[in-house]
């Protein structure tokens, strides 16, 4: 009888370390709490409304060129599920109004639908959550979870009382994501061929430009994170190092600080190629006499941040280049300063970041020729970051407390070979805003001294 007892003790036992091995393990990626995208999925239902049923894709593996980079989610199926496993799909679908009535649109179903169990192809990439497992709603926070071959005959179920799909028909600027929409919009027609469909991107744009705390709680480990990558590269920026030693140092930096991937591609340009605003090959020697920007930052928990310093490669500032970077400097406090509720990142008149730093630009120093610097600063000086380095933003919406900006004023002389941006994030608070990067030193100054303990 005790031997028994014994052997079901070891059998207990055993099942419960296979069930601790076929479940996920702890992931890295830290996200908010599931009830914060529940709240997003509810907010975005009271701005479409109840005559329709929101629908929208996660990206497939294939989308994100799989062998090539890890898969990434399609940010708006992100924002409003916190689901990151490709081939997913949502669907909200409101409570019916009754006829006449003015009350607020209410949530009726939400249905998280993923691919049901492939064994085989786990052995490859590793266990993963399938519709039919027993935790499946306290892991993904749906009430409803199934499997994505369920999905047509749900969506039948829905336009038997709304005739009208709400989705994404348009792709997020610079997302590269049109032949995704193409083919989203493609099945839904086909699976709805008599529906009307209705784009809520833009909804879903002023959403994401306010951030929850938790999204802000991400975004400060983001800039911690890179701001130690500068305060590294500092110490090894000097004559004869190569831009790409220095791009590596910095995404050693950042990743070890649990950073998963760079916000984008790191941009360390050095001489004439300081003056190159994109510039990402990195593979430069560096001279002494060189400025060198450094563009670099990387993303935590899918939020970005992004951080631009400005080093004299031998350390020291020629008398020129601190000219040049104090304009840059006071352009970008001018900018810091009038950051606040009511303004607006791009051209806007007198509430406008941008004219705010070409003023300043533009009425401090000169090129060789005598002429005044504006024209020298070739970009906008401001846009909002969160789960893309460029999130989205509609250039009408002002400044509200919660949204996250860059601040990145530069100045870029080819002809004397040398280019300066300094680039810091700020939240905007309800008075001005918080410089998250505050810790990272901006003054000739200090950046000087900080070189010099190499
Ligand atoms: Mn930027």
């Amino acid at each position: 009888m005790e031997r028994r007892l014994q052997r079901f003790a070891i059998l207990l036992m055993s099942c419960v370390v296979l069930a601790g091995m076929f479940s996920l393990p702890a992931a890295a990626w830290e996200r908010e709490a599931l009830s914060a995208f529940h709240e997003r999925r509810v907010k975005l239902l009271r701005e479409t409304g109840s005559d329709g049923v929101i629908v929208l894709f996660g990206y497939h593996e294939q989308d994100v060129a799989a062998s090539t980079t890890p898969f990434r989610q399609n940010e708006n199926f992100y924002y409003l599920t916190g689901w990151d496993e490709p081939d997913a799909m949502l669907m909200l679908v409101p409570r019916a109004a009754k006829p006449g009535s003015n009350e607020a649109p209410e949530m009726g179903k939400e249905i998280l639908f993923i691919p049901a169990h492939d064994y085989k192809q786990e052995k490859w990439t590793g266990p993963k959550l399938g519709a039919d497992d027993a935790d499946a709603p306290a892991r993904t926070g749906f009430p409803r979870v199934k499997s994505t071959t369920l999905f047509q005959s749900e969506l039948q179920d829905a336009l038997k009382t709304f005739n009208k799909i709400y989705t994404e028909m348009t792709p997020q600027p610079e997302s590269g994501e049109e032949g995704f929409i193409q083919d989203m919009q493609a099945r839904l027609k086909k699976a709805a061929p008599l529906a009307t469909f209705a784009d809520f991107r833009g909804i879903l744009t002023l959403l994401r430009t306010v951030k929850s705390p938790g999204e802000i709680a991400l975004i400060r480990k983001a800039a911690d994170a890179s701001i130690e990558a500068h305060l590294a590269a500092m110490k090894t920026v000097r004559p004869g190092v190569w831009e790409y030693e220095v791009a590596a140092r910095m995404q050693y930096e950042y990743e070890r600080r649990g950073c998963e991937w760079p916000a984008y591609p790191p941009i360390v340009g050095s001489g004439f190629f300081s003056t190159v605003l994109h510039y990402d090959r990195d593979s430069r020697q560096m001279q002494a006499g060189d400025t060198v920007v450094m563009d670099v930052a990387g993303a935590y928990g899918g939020y970005a941040s992004d951080i631009t310093r400005t080093l004299p490669v031998s350390g020291k500032f020629t008398p020129r280049q601190r000219e040049i970077y104090e304009v840059v400097l006071g352009a970008e406090d001018a900018v810091i300063s009038a950051a606040k509720p009511g303004m607006y990142v791009g051209r806007h008149g007198p509430q406008g970041l941008f004219e705010i730093a070409y003023d300043y630009i533009n009425t401090h120093g000169k090129d060789l020729h005598g002429k005044t610097l504006g024209q020298y600063l070739i970009h906008g000086v401001s846009h909002p970051i969160g789960l893309n380095v460029h999130d989205p933003f509609d250039i009408n919406q002002p400044l509200a407390p919660g949204m996250v900006v860059t601040v990145e004023p530069g100045v870029y002389l080819p002809e004397e070979n040398f280019g300066v941006r300094i680039e810091d994030d700020i939240l905007i608070t309800e008075n001005g805003c918080e410089v998250l990067t505050r810790r990272l030193p901006r003054s000739v100054e200090e950046i000087e001294r900080l070189m010099a303990q190499q």
